[in-house]
């Protein structure tokens, strides 16, 4: 409940535990959660069965799952006003993804742009997991009722199925799903590569120097910034189209500094290419630091985080459930009373 008395409206996301985190990630969704935290009734998931769709080693993925959680909690996500749980844990997504998949088209899925991509980097696995991708996604969203899902820019298009989709099933059957808004930020929603600058900056990117994760310390992220391809004037200017990695940098510190683009390129102005990277680097060593120390002192924390989880997913449980009966009573599937 809100002061005022109304029902807070509800929110969802989630990432997937598979490979570390990049500032891509954090200033795209996991930042955006913090600051959202206080206006909605927060779901947030480690989304493990999404991460499946690629092989994934089972010891680490476990591993993976529990980082993730405690970098959730790290970047400020409180466990007590949010609800924070495995995907997995919650067998209602499953089940949904199934009613789903009967009113969604083969067609639509191949030509998701993820999908297309996947396949063309996987094409020694192009599982039916990969392809159901988005039906998953639009089952974990629709569970919960959620209104509102920030998320980066690279997921609107799954977002838009998930709309499709939950209008088809009110459709057929009766009004039954909240049909959800994507929420994409304008500062942060598309971080690229430091490499290249025209790419999105992706945790599974081979080159290490292209991505800066949310794990790489001090040293790491000053040098993998001094590396960051740039153009060959040497202005600290705005310019997406003509000078796609200095517009990368300078959103990068922006959103870090807390300060505006136009802001940071007043800081900058007359200075040359090295002073600007150097602070870029620095600004953001300064902002992960804590977060890595918190982190760590959390994942020592066994019993917290296990006591946090558990709780979460016997939340999202009973939210999930309620959504699910009244889905399986309107297709029309059979319960003994008893
Ligand atoms: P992968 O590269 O392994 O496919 P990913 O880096 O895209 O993974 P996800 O778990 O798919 O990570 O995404 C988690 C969240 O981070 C999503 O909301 C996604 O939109 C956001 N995100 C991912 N990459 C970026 C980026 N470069 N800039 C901004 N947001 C991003
Ligand atoms: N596919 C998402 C992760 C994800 C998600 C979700 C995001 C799985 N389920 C539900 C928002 C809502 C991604 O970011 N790659």
């Amino acid at each position: 409940m809100q002061e005022n008395g109304q029902k807070k409206k509800i929110l969802y996301s989630a990432v997937q535990p598979s490979g570390d985190l990049t500032i891509g990630n954090y200033l795209g969704a996991i930042k955006n959660w913090v600051e959202l935290q206080e206006d909605y009734e927060c779901f947030y998931a480690m989304a493990d069965m999404h991460a499946i769709t690629v092989r994934q080693d089972p010891a680490t993925l476990r591993r993976k799952t529990l980082e993730l959680a405690a970098l959730y909690i790290a970047c400020g996500v409180d466990p007590e006003k949010c609800t924070l749980y495995v995907q997995s844990n919650v067998s209602c997504h499953a089940e949904l993804a199934w009613v789903l998949n009967t009113l969604t088209y083969v067609g639509e899925m191949e030509r998701m742009t993820q999908f297309k991509d996947k396949s063309a980097k996987h094409a020694d696995n192009i599982n039916m997991g990969l392809m159901d991708y988005p039906v998953l996604m639009a089952a974990d969203i629709l569970l919960y009722q959620a209104d509102v899902v920030p998320v980066g820019f690279d997921q609107r298009q799954h977002l838009e199925i998930t709309r499709d989709i939950a209008v088809r099933f009110n459709n057929r059957y009766s009004p039954t799903f909240t049909v959800p808004e994507a929420v994409i930020m304008k500062v942060g929603a598309k971080i690229n590569s430091l490499q290249e600058p025209t790419k999105k900056m992706s945790k599974s990117d081979e080159n290490p120097n292209a991505s800066v994760y949310m794990s790489d310390d001090r040293d790491a992220i000053v040098r993998k910034f001094r590396r960051a391809v740039t153009d060959s004037d040497s202005a600290v200017r705005f310019d997406p189209e003509n000078k796609p990695g200095v517009s990368n940098l300078l959103t990068v510190y922006s959103a870090f500094a807390g300060k505006s683009v136009e802001e940071a390129e007043r800081e900058f102005d007359g200075k040359g290419y090295g002073d600007f990277k150097a602070a870029v680097g620095e600004v953001v060593a300064d902002a992960l630091s804590p977060i890595q120390s918190e982190q760590k002192r959390i994942l020592a924390d066994k019993g917290y985080l296990e006591g946090v989880l558990a709780a979460g997913a016997e939340r999202a449980y009973r939210a999930a459930r309620r959504t699910l009966s009244k889905v399986y009573r309107k297709v029309g599937f059979y319960r003994p009373e008893k």
